[in-house]
């Protein structure tokens, strides 16, 4: 059967600034949360050189053009336009950006950018992050000067990467290290969390003030969640889940309001967040053009007294052909996830702003690789599914174009189309995934 997508989708790959750039100290760059953390014996990878794309973006670029991507998404980082987050502009970190977007535009890539994918500056982070609303306004204002400098070039435009995970994963992980306890942790996750929307509805508003020509829109990290089982228990601890982490950041960003049912729930036991009438009407006033959906797999919830406030575990399994990284290879929850998105919320543009998998290390020419073709071809079929059934999804990003830094988890993750010779001299070569993928996208689809 011939797997077939229509004229207006276009297929990419996704990249990050810290994943890949390295050179976090050159050309004035300031310092972010995550480069401590780097430097604490626990976490052992070096991210200063990273995949050097800083220094070899033209050849990266010429590989994205060899693949043959419609489209490439990748993300600019705050302190190399602002080293400390607001005040003074680094004009060599704007020259970076404007040559790589040089570079793809004239190899007719279409870029898509992101505002932020976990890299708050480590001034801001000090002073509560999200919290304080001096985070907020620079933000915005940083936003605003991409729009101003980049915005003639780029039409496409993402605030921000997985908000649950920049603060449910890393602030909480971050703060737990320090011996701090949850109780005290968690509210101020759900306070951050209603900063960083704030934030992204300002640049929003900027966005559409300045009437850039183009979209603008929120990529999220969302799945399917199932109780672990049929226990009244785990049925209403994985309900919980589901309602923090899809219901509460999807209707924040397409209805620009908080769900009922969670939200009195966290105002009964962590009273938070703090929310005024005036920021609900930034919300409502400043929703998404478009939903970036980060696909990897389902969870699997159990109920467990350890986890306050959600009173729940997540249940995973070795790692194998059919469970990566991160999540069990569930292609159909991605169709079930995609219609649920039309279904509730009017159905918006959805892109899939990531979705790919790593089985752990790989050497070049494995056997995970064939996985990895396997992995995206099932994807791919049920995005199609989706489509046929109505779901308005226009297009796909592979995590992720080259292998890199997988935060904490270091080099040894490999979620690329491109394998990086991190023992040797960073040589980049192109895998038989991403040579397939590129007769994907030849093609307009596949025989599956
Ligand atoms: O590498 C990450 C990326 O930064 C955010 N989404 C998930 C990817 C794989 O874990």
């Amino acid at each position: 059967m011939k797997i077939e997508f229509p004229d207006n989708f276009k297929f990419g790959a996704a990249t990050a600034a810290y994943q890949i750039e390295g050179a976090t100290r050159e050309d004035g760059r300031g310092e972010i949360h995550f480069d401590q953390l780097f430097k604490m014996p626990v976490i052992k990878s070096d991210p200063t050189i990273a995949c050097d794309h800083y220094h070899r973006y033209k050849e990266d670029v010429g590989l994205i053009s060899e693949l043959g991507l419609q489209t490439y998404r990748f993300s600019i980082s705050w302190t190399r336009i602002f080293p400390e987050g607001d005040g003074k502009l680094n004009e060599k970190g704007l020259k970076f950006y404007d040559d790589l977007i040089k570079e793809l535009v004239s190899a007719g890539i279409e870029p898509l950018a992101t505002l932020y994918h976990f890299d708050i500056p480590l001034s801001f982070y000090d002073i509560g992050g999200w919290r304080n609303q001096r985070t907020v306004s620079a933000f915005s204002e940083y936003a605003k000067t991409c729009f101003e400098r980049f915005g003639d070039r780029i039409k496409y435009w993402a605030t921000f990467n997985e908000p649950a995970v920049d603060q449910y994963s890393i602030y909480y992980m971050i703060e737990k290290m320090k011996s701090r306890k949850a109780k005290e942790v968690f509210p101020e996750v759900l306070n951050n969390l209603h900063g960083l929307f704030k934030a992204h509805a300002l640049a929003i508003k900027s966005f559409r003030d300045l009437d850039i020509d183009g979209k603008i829109g929120i990529v999220l990290n969302l799945y399917p969640v199932y109780p672990i089982s049929d226990s009244e228990k785990d049925i209403e601890a994985a309900k919980r889940y589901d309602d923090f982490l899809n219901t509460w950041h999807l209707s924040l960003s397409l209805k620009g309001e908080y769900p009922k049912e969670i939200f009195n729930y966290y105002s009964e036991t962590v009273n938070a967040p703090k929310v005024t009438d005036n920021d609900l009407d930034l919300l409502k006033e400043n929703k998404s053009d478009f939903l970036g959906v980060n696909f990897y797999g389902p969870s699997f919830v159990r109920s467990s007294i350890k986890n306050f406030p959600l009173k729940h575990d997540i249940y995973k399994e070795e790692r194998s052909r059919e469970w990566a990284n991160n999540a069990k290879v569930s292609p159909e929850d991605l169709y079930k996830i995609l219609m649920r998105i039309d279904r509730e919320y009017d159905s918006p543009i959805i892109y899939i702003t990531e979705n790919g998998c790593s089985f752990g290390d790989e050497q070049l020419y494995d056997e995970k690789d064939e996985w990895r073709i396997d992995y995206i071809k099932r994807h791919l079929r049920e995005v199609k599914h989706a489509i046929a059934d109505g779901a308005k999804v226009e297009r796909y990003y592979v995590w992720t174009l080259m292998d890199n830094l997988e935060w904490a988890q270091g080099f040894e993750e490999k979620y690329g189309l491109i394998y990086v010779d991190f023992a040797g001299d960073l040589k980049r070569t192109i895998k038989k995934s991403g040579c397939w993928y590129s007769e994907v996208i030849k093609n307009r689809g596949f025989d599956f």
